[in-house]
C-alpha cells in the first residue's frame, strides 16, 4: 500500500517536473488588474499581403487581463494559413520592415521551442496570441473575413508592467511557415498614459534592432494623433 502511494507521489513529482519544464526562467505570467474599459490600443495591420489585420486591444469591467477584438480580412491566397499572430518586442522598422519588431513579448523569459499549450495559457509567451486563443483562420483570405474577441488574462495596459502591450510593441501576422506577412505598432487611441517601457528591450532574446527606431516611429504615431485632433477642431469649426 505504502509502496504504491510513493509511487503515485513519485509520478506525481515527475509531472510537476514536466509541466515546470515548460515555465518561463522567470515563472508562469500572472494574471494581470487594474486594465482599465476606458484606455484603448489599436493596431491595423496592412500590407501586400494583408489587406487588413485590425485589433483593438482595452480593459475589463473588472479589470482582470485585457480584451481582444480583432478581424482579418483579405489574407494573400498564395500565403498559406492558418496564419499565427502575436505582440512582438519592437515597433515597425523603416518603410515597413517586419523583422525589426523583433521576437514576442515574452518577459518571463519562456522561448517558443515548447510550443504554447492553450490549456495551460499562464505558460505561454505572453504576447504568444495565436498560441493562446487560436490561429486567424482560412476564412480570411481573398475576400473573406474572420474575426475574434477574447479576454487575454496576462497582457497589462498597465506601463510599468513587464507585459504592457503599449507603445513600444507592435502585431505582427505570419503565415503558417512561420513568415512575417504584415505588422503594425501598436497605439494609444484613447485613455491611459504613454508611459514608461518597463520590459527592456535590452532583454529581447533575438536578434532585435536598436530601439532607436522605435522613438522615431512612436513619435510619428503621437504626431498622427496629435494630427487626428487638429483635423477634428477643423472640422467642428467649419
Ligand atoms: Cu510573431
Amino acid at each position: 500500500m505504502h509502496f504504491f502511494k510513493s509511487a503515485a507521489t513519485v509520478a506525481l513529482l515527475a509531472g510537476a517536473c514536466l509541466v515546470s519544464a515548460e515555465t518561463g526562467e522567470k515563472g508562469d505570467a500572472p494574471i494581470t488588474e487594474g486594465n482599465s474599459d476606458k484606455i484603448v490600443y489599436e493596431a491595423h495591420v496592412t500590407s501586400s499581403n494583408v489587406k487588413s489585420a485590425h485589433l483593438n486591444f482595452t480593459g475589463t469591467e473588472d479589470g482582470v487581463g485585457i480584451l481582444i477584438q480583432a478581424c482579418f480580412t483579405g489574407l494573400n491566397a498564395s500565403q498559406p494559413g492558418p496564419y499565427p499572430y502575436h505582440v512582438h518586442d519592437f515597433v515597425v522598422g523603416a518603410k515597413g520592415n517586419c523583422t525589426a519588431t523583433g521576437a514576442h513579448l515574452d518577459p518571463y523569459l519562456r522561448g517558443e521551442v515548447t510550443p504554447c499549450d492553450a490549456d495551460a495559457p499562464e505558460t505561454c509567451q505572453v504576447g504568444d496570441l495565436s498560441g493562446k486563443h487560436g490561429k486567424a483562420s482560412l476564412e480570411a483570405r481573398g475576400s473573406g473575413t474572420w474575426c475574434t474577441s477574447y479576454v487575454d488574462k496576462y497582457l497589462s495596459l498597465d506601463p510599468n508592467d513587464v507585459a504592457f502591450i503599449g507603445n513600444d510593441r507592435s502585431i505582427v501576422v505570419h503565415n503558417v511557415n512561420k513568415t512575417r506577412i504584415g505588422c503594425a505598432n501598436i497605439l494609444l487611441v484613447s485613455g491611459g498614459s504613454s508611459g514608461a517601457k518597463s520590459y527592456p528591450s535590452s532583454n529581447a532574446t533575438t536578434t532585435g534592432e536598436p530601439p532607436i527606431a522605435t522613438g522615431a516611429a512612436a513619435r510619428l504615431g503621437t504626431s498622427g494623433l496629435a494630427l487626428g485632433v487638429i483635423f477634428g477642431v477643423v472640422a467642428m469649426l467649419l
